[in-house]
């Protein structure tokens, strides 16, 4: 029943099969050189995110257009800086964020789909791909088969640069998914999730008792913050790298990180607006990234961070804005048993044993509730979290609750032998 889908090369992970390409084809000069054909009111552009004209064209699209929630009441509201650091990391293809316009008149913005290289590791395997992400088509244009015309323009886009493999991920099931994650939501702001319908209150409980339950515990003894965690700066570029690097290797999904890659994803975004309080700086930050350097040899040991993407809360008046930061990459080495990087056995953290998942689930609540003070001093209303790396360690003692959104995992043109436990991707939704 998918005529597109059906079409390409999409397969579910299949046991016994080894893993590889679905189609094999590597010879660039065999894939089509002129983009698919549009209806002869639309044309195809190349959006440039570094003119702000274009990139608030793109904001503007995405905001009245892009992915809502089951009952239509949240819509992502990504910021014009969020939208230029996601799709310009280092060496991004331009060709690769792609418009179509109105041919004609004011030549509005009626559809976007955009991609970024990334290099990632499944099954041991190294991977070129494209993470594509932003796919969006005006409301007033939906139903009419525009988004195969987007996805095989910006699959040809990849082709004819060597690029035969990308990552995407997606609310909607569609064929070949790898991974399915659940998402997590951790309470700030009570009185305005309740307010807003994205929490409801347990019948019979006080507002003001809710309200308690989901305090910040402040840092004591028993549960103290790490010593030595504080924001990261250009100095731990280095330090995170490598021990991020580290971290991932133990999944059977992870992207590789370059130090430039790094330094772009945790300390640009950080905007140079005045910090008058926490809201005006939300307004121009997008990523908060912290670190644990041992007082003693000053190593960076432990890495945590988290993006902002507000949503827009449709027709609240008193609340039109929901500011939602979103759990983003993490990494500990305080966790690792003797050993563990040369044996498989132990490559995937549901084989660790008792006492060193228990020192990894220490550690990691002690880092989740240092970034959920981060979070909740910087006034964001709710703390967001998928069901993928370690999460599992700390999803019930942080007090995260289950939502009702899924987020399913795709591989183009890759076909695998097993399924992805627990894998990563950054998704960035
Ligand atoms: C989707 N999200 O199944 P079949 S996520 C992929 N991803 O095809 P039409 C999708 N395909 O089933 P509409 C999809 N949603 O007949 C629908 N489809 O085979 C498939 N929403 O096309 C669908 N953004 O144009 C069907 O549908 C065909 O007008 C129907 O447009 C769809 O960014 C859409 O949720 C999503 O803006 C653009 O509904 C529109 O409805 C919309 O008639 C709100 O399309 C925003 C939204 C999606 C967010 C995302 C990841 C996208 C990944 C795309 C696949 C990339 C493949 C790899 C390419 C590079 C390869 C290399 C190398
Ligand atoms: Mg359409």
């Amino acid at each position: 029943q998918h005529k597109f889908w059906s079409t390409q090369p999409v397969a579910l992970p299949e046991q016994g099969s080894s893993d590889g390409p679905i189609d094999p084809t590597t010879d660039v000069t065999k894939f089509r050189k002129e983009p698919y054909p549009l209806p002869k009111e639309y044309e195809w552009v190349v959006i440039d995110l570094s003119n702000p004209q274009e990139l608030e064209d793109v904001r503007e699209l995405l905001c009245l257009n892009y992915v809502e929630d089951d009952d239509a009441t949240l819509r992502f509201n990504y910021s014009a800086e969020f939208l230029a650091w996601a799709l310009c990391p280092p060496g991004y293809e331009k060709t690769w964020h792609v418009g179509i316009r109105v041919a004609s008149g004011k030549r509005k913005l009626v559809a976007f789909i955009g991609a970024v290289p990334m290099t990632i590791d499944v099954n041991q395997r190294r991977l070129r791909t494209a993470e594509v992400n932003f796919l969006c088509v005006h409301k007033k244009l939906r139903s009419k088969r525009l988004a195969p015309v987007l996805i095989k323009e910006i699959t040809r886009r990849c082709n004819v640069l060597g690029v035969f493999q990308a990552t995407y991920t997606g609310g909607n099931v569609l064929p070949g998914i790898i991974s399915t994650c659940q998402y997590f939501h951790r309470p700030l702001n009570v009185p305005k999730l309740v307010d807003t319908g994205f929490s409801q209150p347990q019948p019979g409980m006080p507002l003001e008792r809710m309200v308690k339950m989901n305090d910040i515990p402040a840092s004591t003894p028993a549960r103290p913050q790490p010593e030595g965690f504080r924001e990261m700066e250009e100095k731990d570029v280095e330090g995170v790298t490598k021990l991020l690097c580290e971290y991932l290797s133990r999944f059977e999904l992870a992207p590789v990180f370059t130090e430039g890659e790094v330094r772009h994803t945790f300390l640009s975004g950080r905007g140079e607006g005045e910090y008058i309080d926490g809201k005006a700086m939300r307004a121009k930050q997008v990523v908060w990234a912290y670190v644990v350097e041992d007082p003693q040899t000053g190593e960076i040991t432990d890495f945590i961070s988290f993006y902002s993407l507000p949503s827009t809360v449709v027709g609240n008046e008193k609340y039109p804005i929901l500011d939602a930061a979103y759990m983003f990459y993490y990494a500990t080495d305080k966790a690792l048993p003797e050993g563990w990087r040369s044996s498989e056995t132990t490559h995937h953290p549901r084989k660790l044993d008792v006492t060193t998942r228990s020192r990894v689930g220490e550690r990691l609540n002690r880092l989740v509730e240092g970034i959920l003070r981060v979070a909740k001093s910087t006034q964001f209303d709710v703390f967001n979290t998928l069901t993928l790396m370690e999460s599992n360690h700390f999803i019930a003692d942080q007090k995260f609750k289950p939502g009702s959104g899924l987020l399913n995992y795709y591989i183009f043109n890759w076909k695998l032998s097993q399924q992805i436990h627990g894998g990563i991707g950054s998704g960035r939704d």
